[in-house]
């Protein structure tokens, strides 16, 4: 099926297969036997908590709002209901040193992420209890989810059972953990924060062509010979190897999230268990490389640029299989499957 191709898309997002919605992060929230409640600290006075009941009772506002992950799937026109977070935060004295807001969940890792208050509630903020006319699914953050328009979604977190007023910004989990950008705006792609790591050490592991375990995010590694590097499990998200020699590489189960891989030979590379997820392999060499197990979500193999068809260099050699195809956006998937079977 063909997708709609108006839509205006931020930079470097890709829209979804009609119908399906991804799920990213945490599968399912920690397990509790308390019913669900959201409850708002940092007012003026006592700590107060809504029951999912209290919450319905409350004006309900529809909103249709553009899902767009910073691992550069999209998801346009998605109708929610529930209570505006203005609507909320209206009912209560808030001391003008507040200035952040945190949306905490019940979470096995505390998961969280916070927003200035004014901007949570201009954007606008919504606490949401249904998608589609029907309560949210426990799959996709329900009974209980912020919804938070025109930011990556990693703002919108799953199983929402607390906001804190704060005074001074308390950083999210990804934004904490993985360097996501804490502004997130994704028609500035504010996707990363600036690389986490030394030039110096940098230099000197690019040297030694050993990643392995390494926490080297958004390293700038274009240009390089690093023929049979190793980098199992290293952390490497949004790292870039534009036109880098990687033939015989090992990233076994390393985490290449939105890592750039424009023009690099990857001849016989080993991606098994590797997060893919974002990760842009357009007119990379993949011939004999192995993508087995591969989560490659948002992941894109060629672009159409200036009216040209950039490509993957993909044949019978290369491993993908089938079934790690399923997330990918369809003309992702075509084009695999149409190099695989070697047309
Ligand atoms: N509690 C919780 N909320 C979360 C996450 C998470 O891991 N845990 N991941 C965030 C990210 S990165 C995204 S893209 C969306 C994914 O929501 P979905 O699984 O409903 O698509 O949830 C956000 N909220
Ligand atoms: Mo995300």
């Amino acid at each position: 099926m063909s997708q709609p191709t108006t839509q205006p898309l931020p930079p470097g997002q890709q829209l979804v297969a009609e119908g399906k919605w991804p799920n990213i992060g945490e599968r399912l929230p920690a397990d509790s036997d308390a019913p669900w409640s959201l409850t708002i600290t940092g007012i003026t006075g006592d700590d107060v908590t809504f029951t999912v009941e209290q919450l319905l009772a409350l004006p309900q506002t529809k909103m249709t709002i553009d899902i767009h992950c910073v691992t550069r799937w999209s998801k346009l026109g998605v109708d929610f209901e529930g209570v505006l977070l203005s609507d909320l935060l209206d009912k209560f004295d808030i001391q003008k040193t507040k200035r952040f807001i945190s949306f905490g969940s019940r979470s096995e890792r505390n998961h969280s992420s916070s927003l200035e208050i004014e901007a949570a509630v201009e954007l606008p903020t919504l606490i949401a209890l249904k998608v589609d006319d029907k309560p949210l699914g426990i799959d996709h953050g329900g009974p209980i989810r912020n919804i938070v328009p025109k930011r990556y979604f990693y703002k919108s977190v799953k199983w929402l059972t607390q906001i804190d007023l704060l005074e001074e910004d308390r950083l999210g989990f990804w934004e904490a953990e993985s360097g996501y950008h804490n502004q997130a705006d994704p028609w500035k792609e504010q996707r990363y924060m600036a690389p986490a790591i030394d030039r110096r050490v940098a230099i000197e592991l690019i040297k030694s062509r050993d990643f392995s375990n390494q926490d080297l995010r958004s390293i700038d590694a274009t240009k390089r010979d690093l023929e049979k590097l190793i980098a199992v499990k290293a952390l490497l998200r949004d790292a870039d190897f534009t036109d880098t020699n990687l033939q015989n590489a090992d990233f076994t189960a390393a985490n290449l999230s939105n890592a750039h891989f424009r023009r690099a030979n990857l001849r016989d590379a080993c991606f098994r268990g590797a997060d893919l997820e974002g990760a842009d392999l357009t007119e990379a060499d993949l011939i004999g490389a192995d993508l087995t197990d591969c989560s490659l979500i948002g992941a894109s193999f060629f672009q159409r640029e200036n009216g040209q068809q950039l490509e993957a260099i993909i044949d019978s050699s290369t491993t993908i299989p089938e079934s790690i195809l399923e997330p990918l956006v369809p003309e992702q998937r075509e084009f695999i499957l149409s190099k695989l079977s070697g047309h």
